[in-house]
Parts: structure tokens; sequence; C-alpha cells
């Protein structure tokens, strides 16, 4: 009997029921948003906060950016390895308006009425940032362009891409795909996948 061992830490790093995945697969509901420019962007963050902000996409891209590298995990069972994104850091773009102490939860709010829901302290986790860049490249239409959220703990669909704004609730809510059946919370660890999981 011939016995392998694994050389790498790939294995601690793929959630159970992924494969791992070298490509970049699009997914999303409905149609790719396009921009003639910039001009009529614009990030809104609302909700329970202490003041309500706008922001143009200038001003949100002149705030300090950052790098990080991290896994993702789609629900459908791919997981991408080793990704660079380049953005502002979440917590750079919540002190603009502040939160109220009543938060629990936040609802991200794309393009085209989309949203995505999770608790606050998944929100402003460490490393989560609000994308510009991907392996060192301007995100492309497919993946979000001009902006899209990250936050790798949780199922890519949380990661909301052509994202407009980021809205501060007490109480939790679905999002577009909670609403549709799957997790509210969506732990890749915990194969939370479905509402039923
Ligand atoms: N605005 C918006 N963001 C979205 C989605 C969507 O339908 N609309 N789909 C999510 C899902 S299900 C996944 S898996 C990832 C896919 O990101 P990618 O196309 O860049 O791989 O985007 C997420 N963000
Ligand atoms: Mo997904």
């Amino acid at each position: 009997m011939v016995f392998t061992k694994k050389t790498d830490d790939t294995q601690n790093r793929v959630p159970p029921n992924q494969k791992v995945t070298t490509g970049f697969p699009v997914l999303h509901y409905g149609d790719v948003p396009t921009y003639a420019d910039l001009s009529k962007w614009d990030f809104r963050i609302f909700g329970l906060v202490e003041k309500e902000t706008t922001l143009t996409y200038e001003q949100l891209t002149s705030l300090p950016m950052t790098q990080v590298t991290n896994d993702i995990h789609c629900v459908t069972g791919w997981s991408k390895l080793d990704n660079l994104w380049e953005g502002v850091p979440v917590e750079e773009v919540v002190k603009l308006a502040g939160v109220k102490p009543e938060v629990k939860y936040v609802m991200l709010h794309a393009e085209q009425g989309w949203t995505a829901n999770m608790p606050l302290e998944d929100f402003m986790r460490p490393g989560n940032l609000f994308a510009v860049k991907h392996n060192g490249e301007p995100l492309t239409p497919d993946h979000g362009y001009p902006l899209r959220f990250v936050v790798p703990h949780l199922y890519f669909w949380k990661s909301a891409k052509w994202v407009r704004g980021v809205e501060f609730l007490e109480k939790d809510k679905p999002g577009f795909w909670e609403k549709n059946g799957y997790h509210m919370y969506g732990d890749p660890w915990k194969e939370q996948r479905f509402a039923w999981d």
C-alpha cells in the first residue's frame, strides 16, 4: 500500500465538497451593468448610521487602499485559492458614516436592486474590502467593475459585485439569494448552502 502525504496545505484550505479551480467562473443573476462613465455612480452608506454619506467613485477610490490575498468558495462547488485583491478596506468606508450602537446586521446593495445580508461582525472582519482590482488587473465588468465587496470567509455569493451601497440594520433581513432559498449566513466550512442546512 502506498501512502501519499500532501506537502502543501491546500487540503486544509478547501471546505467540504468544494473543488479547486484555476479559472475564474462568472456567476450572477441578471445582466452585467455597463457604464458610459462613472459620473452618475455613487456609493451610499445609510440606515442606522450617525451620518448618512454618499461618495462619488473618485472619493471612494481616494480612500487608503490595501492588498489582501484570500481564498473564495462558491456555493455551486468551486473554490479559487490565492486571489490577490486591491481596494478600500471595509473600515475605511464605514468610519466615514459611523455605525450606531444598535446595529447588528448589514445589507449590501448592488445594481438592479440585488442585495446580500450578513451580520455586522462578518461585514467588518479585517481583510474584507471593496475591491477595484483582482490579481493585479482592474475588475472586469463580469467580475464586478467598478466595485465589488469581498468577504472571503462566507460563500462567495455574499461578495456583492457592482456594489453601490451598504445599509446598517438592527434586525437581519434576507437578501436576494437568501430570499431564493440560500442560507442566511453561508459558512462554507459548515456547508450552509441552503436555508435548511
Ligand atoms: N450584484 C451581484 N453580485 C453577486 C452576484 C449577483 O448575482 N449579483 N452573485 C454572487 C455569486 S452567487 C457568486 S458565486 C459571485 C461570483 O463572482 P464572480 O462572477 O466574480 O466569480 O458573485 C456574487 N455576487
Ligand atoms: Mo455563487
